[in-house]
């Protein structure tokens, strides 16, 4: 039975947009600002949110589902205006109306600043997995971070990049609110006191500690037409009123104001660093603070209607997005035994059966590792709690290995005790301390059993598991490309709005010539739309007949934003001395913010931007090629960016993307992968065919051998391949800058050892004939229209299994085991 749309009463919105203006700003409707109509039209649709929220909430303790708290450093939500009404269905009334107040739409939601308080690809995922959790109707919250300046905004200056800060609640967030009432409050530091109580209980006491009070923000997270919306909470730091004029007599003076900055520091601002640990001792107070206040929620929420706290687990569940919550191991043990007085057995048989761990990366600059005395220092209590859970896994681990033939029991220890070499192991932690590991697609999982995470899957092989990544096509095809959403509905019907599968009925299309025609119509559209965005933002004119070649992600050694460049260097030696050589015009789009430490990572930014200089203005390319770095890479400008792109460079070494996320989003939009076997690529591929994507260079198997082996030469490489010698020696002779020395560092990082890393470890060169291999067959594939056609027709008629809807229902069924809420 099809569903009724939720209803929305067009005329309250209307009149309550103008209620807003008035008493909100004290203005007319012709008076207001466009920033002022936004706010006004949002708290108009929070108005409305609300209503629907308090119904959630209210079937929720009727029905008392089992939940989950999806604990995340990272939230990357994007706009929540255009998306909310896209999941109210409320987009057409509301155009309607504010039509009708002349105002226009797209103004309006350009008005919000991009909440990104997340890094890239695990904060979007956070993200697009709220969408799917509530349009699938389960109960869920989301645990987070309000940092007050999220991740930073990338300026391009002289082609370098400028970090400014985020300053995305300067107008304050109409979203939100602000739940004064459920505020906690967190200890940091001091010692542990051990004492015995009056019924005789040994008991632990955390004393002369710093204490700040964790206040939660909540935001709507609206399901698609189903009127649930859950909960994400974000909480605030502040301090504790305790600045009173005695307690600068008491001596205490010092503390309050340390109390005071403490406070004041922890939620100022998102660590921009992607697949990287800077290690900070602001970021593991960071940590601690949102998890215990997420925990202790979590507990008093169930104790409000269950007795038992030994079986909260039955209708509680922590899924830990990477290891950056995972204290709420050892959070929920100290929290179980020193609050609600559970033995440490049973503490421990309640925690690993709520806890599950994702583990996002491989990358060992990535590795959470906390040294043991700056983590006993900030957390006394949970550090002894550590400490403990480590002893009886040693204890286990040697009782399970002692005495086997052939196997090394310290080998054992050393690989997988949690505290080690004076450093807490995090993700070590989180798998002793949880009942499920998982990957984030196959060939991530397959390399996390049999090599990263080896000895744990030999000895606890129960707890893995593989959930492939998804994206919700609500956001990355409704809200993003409304014309390629209209026509997809109008061919198959708008079933595929919640389930994706349903795109498969594009596939009876492939050969049509008449929706081939209005598939690549619409691209079409869609380039003109971000042409326009690109000369608006970047001063330069592109082509939107030319292919647009798209590498929009965050700037990192492993996603070989320098291979991709390299490549285009040499097309540009190519066309310069083949000029009458038949070439199909390119535009290579790149995006990508790099960590304000990186200096390789911030070099290759330059670089792009100085070779788009050198190869935008000279006349002898006359346009065939342009070279465009957006600035700003986010959420909102991503939308457009997918919709345009005809090819999907995913180009990481193999084995190094876990799963890629942008990869989806491109092949939904219908934009062609060119890419390596690695992360999800594999299973992209595995969905369209080879015959439709453009696979090249090493298998993750041959890079992993090669590293076993020491790496390779590829001196080797530069001295017997002159298109290669041609395009580095350029790096260093002028061409691209002035300064010749600018650009050595990429020069020397791909032909020698580097601070101890090896030549060229991301194997640029080993790939590089491969690659440009491959991108001649895409200009050539291009240029038969029909073949292109429905080459980007079946990819998004193949996207299917890459909805997060699947993704978390994966999640429901074999770890979560969640209940549907009726609504
Ligand atoms: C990442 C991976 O790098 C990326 O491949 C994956 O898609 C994403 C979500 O699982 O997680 N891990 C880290 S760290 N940052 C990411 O984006």
């Amino acid at each position: 039975m099809k569903k009724k749309p939720l209803k929305f009463d067009k005329d309250l919105f209307k009149r309550s947009v103008q209620y807003n203006v008035k008493t909100l700003y004290r203005k007319t409707m012709e008076e207001a600002t466009e920033q002022e109509l936004y706010q006004a039209s949002a708290y108009a649709l929070k108005d409305a949110i609300v209503d629907h929220w308090m119904t959630t909430q209210k079937k929720a303790a009727e029905q008392d589902p089992k939940i989950v708290y999806y604990m995340s450093m990272e939230f990357l939500m994007g706009r929540a205006f255009g998306n909310n009404l896209i999941n109210l269905q409320a987009y057409k009334p509301v155009k309607e109306a504010l039509d009708e107040l002349n105002i226009d739409l797209n103004l309006i939601e350009d008005q919000e600043p991009d909440p990104a308080l997340g890094n890239g690809g695990l904060g979007r995922l956070a993200a697009c997995f709220l969408d799917s959790l509530s349009t699938l109707g389960y109960v869920a919250y989301g645990c987070g971070i309000r940092y007050k300046y999220g991740m930073f905004r990338q300026k391009i200056q002289d082609g370098y990049q400028v970090e400014v800060p985020d300053t995305w609640l300067e107008n304050g967030n109409p979203f939100e609110l602000r739940r004064n009432e459920y505020a906690k409050e967190v200890k940091f530091g001091g010692y542990v006191n051990m004492y015995t109580d009056e019924r005789g209980r040994t008991m632990f006491k955390q004393e002369g500690y710093q204490v700040v009070r964790a206040v939660p923000y909540d935001l709507p997270v609206v399901g698609y037409g189903n009127g649930v919306v859950n909960t994400l909470r974000i909480w605030d730091a502040e301090p504790i009123q305790c600045f009173q004029l005695d307690s600068f007599d008491k001596g205490d003076y010092q503390k309050a104001v340390e109390q005071e900055n403490l406070a004041s520091q922890l939620c100022e601002v998102l660590y921009p660093n992607d697949n990287h640990i800077a290690g900070k001792e602001l970021r593991l107070k960071q940590q601690y603070f949102f998890i215990s206040a997420s925990v202790q929620t979590a507990l008093q929420r169930y104790l409000k209607h269950h007795e038992d706290i030994r079986k909260f687990y039955e209708k509680n569940v922590f899924q830990l997005n990477d290891t950056h919550p995972t204290v709420a191991v050892a959070e929920l043990m100290r929290l179980l035994m020193d609050e609600y007085y559970l033995s440490w057995d049973e503490a421990w048989d309640v925690t690993t059966k709520t806890c599950c761990y994702t583990n996002h990366t491989i990358m060992a600059e990535a590795l959470e590792k906390w040294p043991v005395d700056l983590f006993q220092r900030l957390l006394p209590r949970i550090y002894q709690i550590v400490d403990e859970i480590n002893r009886r896994f040693v204890d286990q681990i040697m009782r399970q290995y002692s005495g086997s033939a052939g196997i090394d029991v310290q080998a054992k220890i050393r690989s997988m005790a949690i505290l080690y070499d004076n450093q807490v192991k995090m993700a070590h932690l989180a798998i002793v301390g949880g009942h499920s590991v998982n990957g984030v697609a196959r060939l991530h999982t397959e390399i996390l059993e049999k090599r990263e995470l080896k000895d744990f899957y030999e000895m606890m092989p129960e707890k893995f598991n593989n959930k492939t990544n998804g994206i919700t096509q609500r956001r990355f095809l409704l809200h993003a490309n409304p014309l390629l959403a209209d026509w997809v509905t109008e061919k198959i019907g708008d079933d595929w709005i919640v389930d994706l599968s349903q795109m498969e009925k594009l596939k009876a299309f492939a050969d049509d010539k008449k929706a081939q025609q209005e598939f690549m119509d619409i691209k079409l559209q869609n380039k003109k739309r971000l042409a326009k965005y690109i000369l608006k933002h970047n001063g330069i004119e592109v082509d939107p007949k030319s292919i647009f070649d798209v590498q929009v992600k965050r700037l990192h050694e492993y996603k070989r934003q320098l291979l991709n460049i390299l490549q285009v260097i040499h097309k540009y030696n190519d066309i310069k001395t083949h000029p009458n050589k038949d070439f199909y015009p390119k535009t290579y789009i790149f995006g990508a913010k790099a960590a304000a430490g990186y200096l390789t990572a911030k070099l290759t930014i330059k670089l792009i931007n100085a070779v788009a200089d050198v190869v935008n203005n000279d006349p002898d390319i006359d346009g065939k090629i342009k070279v465009v770095f957006i600035e700003d890479y986010k959420v909102s400008n991503a939308e457009l960016i997918f919709a345009a792109a005809d090819v999907s460079e995913q180009i990481s070494t193999a084995s190094k993307e876990a799963s890629g996320t942008g990869n989806m989003k491109m092949m939904l939009n219908g934009a062609i992968t060119l890419g390596t076997l690695d992360g999800a690529n594999v299973e992209i591929v595995n969905e369209v065919g080879e015959e439709n994507a453009f696979i090249f260079g090493l298998t993750s198997q041959e890079v992993m051998d090669y590293e076993r082996n020491g790496g390779y030469n590829p001196m080797d490489i530069y001295n017997s391949n002159p298109n290669v010698k041609k395009v580095l020696d350029m790096l260093v002779d002028g061409t691209f800058s002035n300064d010749r020395e600018l650009f050595r560092p990429l020069y020397n990082c791909l032909l020698n050892t580097v601070n101890s890393n090896k030549a060229d470890q991301y194997f640029i060169l080993k790939d590089f004939e491969s690659y440009l291999e491959a991108q001649k067959r895409i200009s050539d594939a291009y240029q038969d229209k029909k073949r292109w056609a429905k080459m980007a027709l079946l990819n998004t008629a193949s996207c299917g299994k890459f909805s997060s809807d699947r993704t978390i229902q994966e999640y429901v069924d074999e770890v979560w085991h969640l209940d549907k809420l009726e609504m």
